[in-house]
């Protein structure tokens, strides 16, 4: 068995879920934060039999967009360094589609 951890943006959440549960995968949803841009994401844990991970990934790649962000270079910038966030420097980061690690699961029980 193997529990597969996806990343995904909050706007994408939803469509991924509804295509895992349509097929059958019980999936839970995290809401989790980038250590990056510091704005929220959503986490999806599905756990599944060994021969399902490759159609969870396809449906999970299906139905996850890539998108630009802009950041600001010091977007840290407290309120007292106006002129800091004035001057700053706008950086465009592509975000997403997932990011999914699989992970091999050692026991799995439901009580
Ligand atoms: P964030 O950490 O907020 O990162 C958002 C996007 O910023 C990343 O998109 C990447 O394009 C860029 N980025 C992240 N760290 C960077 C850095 N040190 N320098 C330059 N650019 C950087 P994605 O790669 O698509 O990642 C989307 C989200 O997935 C991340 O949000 C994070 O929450 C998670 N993630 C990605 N890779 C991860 C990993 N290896 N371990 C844990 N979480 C990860």
């Amino acid at each position: 068995m193997k529990l597969v951890f996806a990343i995904v943006q909050d706007q994408d959440a939803q469509k991924v879920m509804n295509e895992l549960s349509k097929n059958s995968y019980m999936v839970t949803k995290l809401s989790s934060t980038g250590g990056f841009l510091k704005a929220g994401n959503t986490t999806l844990l599905v756990g599944v039999p060994d021969e399902s991970v490759d159609k969870v990934l396809k449906i999970i790649k299906k139905k996850s967009s890539s998108r630009k962000q802009i950041i600001h270079s010091n977007s840290n910038a407290t309120e007292s360094s106006i002129e800091e966030m004035v001057t700053s420097i706008p950086i465009e980061v592509n975000v997403g589609g997932a990011t999914v690690f699989v992970l091999n699961v050692e026991n799995y029980e439901k009580f």
